[in-house]
């Protein structure tokens, strides 16, 4: 019989407010002690917490190695979103200005003064925001890495952290599924490195993204029109493992 997988999603909140979330893909023999794992996760206090477990219907795609992961250090944050906008207009042909004022916006709370739960979707070409109306941003779900721990230790002692571990596999995932580029901005106030990602840049780590002590951050999928609806399908729907980061 063919090995039955899970997806195990854990999300964290105090007085409305998101504290932690997590998610991994497990073959049944690892189900028990992830619900665990992810129930014990969050740092902080929380009144609240879902933890779902749900039965993959197809087995997940392997994929053998993640996006390539480079770093940058720059000397101040402007700095640092023109070097974005300039790689996003140099290897996509997205126009830098789109770029910065999305950054801006990112960074100023798009969401009425708050963050978005979930990307915002922008086509390349035109600079407009294009989620479905009927969401408040679009999430990444559905993937791993085939031995998570394994990938942790190395990104570890390389000097990445655990917020890499996760970050990467998602921007693989979204890469595979079509999204053009990826901007990320923790809302981490404590975290200032963020990314830029596509299947031709690669993960490019980018230090500082954001003052310390901002609460603002966000996600940006570029994602041509003509993909949205398969991209989104496959975003929420289809599973995936990596094997290998390519550090
Ligand atoms: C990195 O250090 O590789 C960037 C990680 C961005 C994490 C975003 C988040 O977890 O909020």
């Amino acid at each position: 019989m063919e090995e039955r997988f899970y997806s195990i999603r854990m999300r964290a909140s105090l007085e409305g407010k998101h504290i932690s979330g997590q998610e991994r893909i497990v073959p049944y023999q690892k189900l028990e002690e992830t619900i665990l794992e992810l129930h014990r996760r969050p740092s902080e206090d929380w009144d609240f917490q879902t933890i779902k477990v749900e039965l993959l219907k197809e087995p997940p795609q392997v994929l053998e190695k993640s996006l390539k992961v480079k770093s940058y250090k720059f000397s101040c944050i402007p700095l640092a979103h023109n070097f974005i906008a300039g790689l996003l207009e140099e290897e996509h042909g997205i126009n830098r200005h789109f770029v910065k004022s999305l950054i801006s916006k990112l960074l100023s709370g798009i969401n009425n003064g708050w963050n978005l739960p979930g990307a915002l979707i922008v086509e390349p070409t035109t600079g407009e925001v294009v989620n479905p109306k009927s969401s408040k941003g679009i999430r990444t779900i559905l993937f791993d890495w085939v031995e998570r721990e394994k990938v942790k230790k190395l990104l570890l002692e390389k000097g990445y952290t655990v917020r890499t571990l996760d970050a990467l596999a998602l921007a693989t995932k979204n890469v595979f599924c079509g999204v053009e580029a990826e901007i990320c901005i923790s809302d981490d106030p404590n975290y200032t490195t963020g990314y830029v990602a596509s299947a031709k840049l690669g993960y490019v780590r980018i230090f500082p993204i954001k003052e310390k002590g901002s609460p603002f951050g966000g996600r940006i999928y570029f994602v041509r029109r003509e993909n949205l609806e398969k991209t989104l399908e496959c975003l929420r729907k289809k599973p995936l493992l990596i094997k290998e980061p390519d550090i």
